[in-house]
């Protein structure tokens, strides 16, 4: 639904988790700024969905800083886009419980990501982990956002959100705005460097399958220097080829280059020169994110601004849906 300028809305969300990835950055954030100018964009650090695994308090709030940090160094202008910490706007968690009662638990227990992390924290598989997608759902649908960006692992994840803001529209007449994903075709899940079949994931505890935005040079190359591939030595894009694959994903996204591009570069050429080349792209490419991150990170004081600023705006569009939810449901307000 339009904001009162006449914008669509997108918002989107990353958890301050753990150190962001090329992952991250390929499937997600990168694409944020492309929004900025035609929509009202909201930039959410969803806090609350980190603690559904469990986080050193110390860490999680750097972590904070950090993704919010990142955000500004990837493109994203505070002037154009509200970027904010989700737990600041307690809205969030309060449609997070209504949504819930809205939910169904057969929806729930089919969601891949519950399995996935339930069979890794098999000491804490905790009731918000399992209803981690309502207080998604209500991320989304308090702004009436339009459209999410978002890799392809979450698509399950906003069908329900779809779902839930249909079913409630029924019940109580349109309330919702119904919202499309925005999932970039070219880089949906950048895999993991010692395990291609595996997603490319921040929380994975082997440093070198996964490439961190803010790794030194040194460290790109020798993860890249690393990463499995297969015995063949030819560079194709191929399903039967899935090491290789993910490496020709990354080097198009950092260079612009096309699949066959690629393909006639290292034609006669071993997998040694082309995993520098990979290297040497991402790196490159992560470069003028890094510095602008470190420049923004050295100023505390700005970025409190900024997401003080954020939540005053996001708890302005907010609290319009989660009043109206409120007077629909017949609470008395
Ligand atoms: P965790 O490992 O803690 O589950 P994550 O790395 O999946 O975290 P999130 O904060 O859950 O990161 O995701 C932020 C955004 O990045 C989401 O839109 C997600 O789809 C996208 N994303 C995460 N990993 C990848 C990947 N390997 N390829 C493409 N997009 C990704
Ligand atoms: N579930 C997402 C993070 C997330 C999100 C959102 C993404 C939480 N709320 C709202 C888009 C819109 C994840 O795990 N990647």
């Amino acid at each position: 639904m339009p904001d009162q300028n006449g914008k669509k809305i997108v918002f989107s969300g990353v958890q301050p988790s753990g150190n962001l990835t090329i992952g991250n950055y390929l499937g997600a954030i990168k694409n944020f700024s492309r929004f900025s100018d035609e929509y009202k964009t909201f930039y959410c650090v969803v806090d609350l969905h980190s603690i559904t695994v469990r986080q050193v308090p110390a860490e999680l709030r750097r972590r904070t800083y950090e993704t919010l940090a990142l955000y500004m160094a990837c493109g994203l202008d505070e002037k154009k886009n509200t970027l904010f910490v989700q737990s600041h706007v307690p809205a969030h968690a309060e449609l997070g419980w209504i949504l819930d009662c809205y939910t169904m638990f057969g929806e729930l227990s089919r969601m891949t990501q519950f399995k996935d992390k339930s069979a890794k924290n098999a000491e804490n598989i905790n009731a918000g982990l399992f209803t981690y997608p309502s207080l998604m759902a209500a991320d989304i649908l308090l702004y009436q956002t339009d459209v999410v960006p978002v890799g392809i692992d979450q698509k399950q994840h906003l069908e329900l959100a779809r779902d839930v803001a249909m079913r409630f529209n029924q019940i109580y007449s349109d309330t919702f705005t119904v919202p499309e994903g925005y999932i970039p075709t070219e880089t949906m899940k950048i895999m993991s460097l010692s395990d291609p079949t595996s997603k490319m994931s921040k929380s994975d505890p082997n440093q070198n399958s996964v490439v961190y935005i803010l790794d030194s040079k040194d460290d790109v190359m020798r993860k890249f220097k690393r990463a499995v591939t297969d015995s063949d030595s030819t560079i194709r894009y191929s399903e039967d080829k899935p090491g290789v694959s993910n490496l020709m994903t990354i080097y198009r996204a950092f260079t612009g280059k096309s699949f066959e591009e690629i393909e006639r570069e290292f034609d006669g050429k071993g997998y040694g020169d082309f995993k520098m080349a990979v290297g040497e792209a991402c790196a490159d490419g992560l470069a003028p994110v890094r510095d602008e991150f470190a420049r923004l990170i050295a100023d505390k004081a700005h970025l409190e601004a900024v997401m003080k600023a954020g939540a005053e705006e996001a708890a302005f569009y907010a609290r319009k849906t989660l009043s109206k939810v409120k007077r629909k449901i017949g609470f008395v307000v």
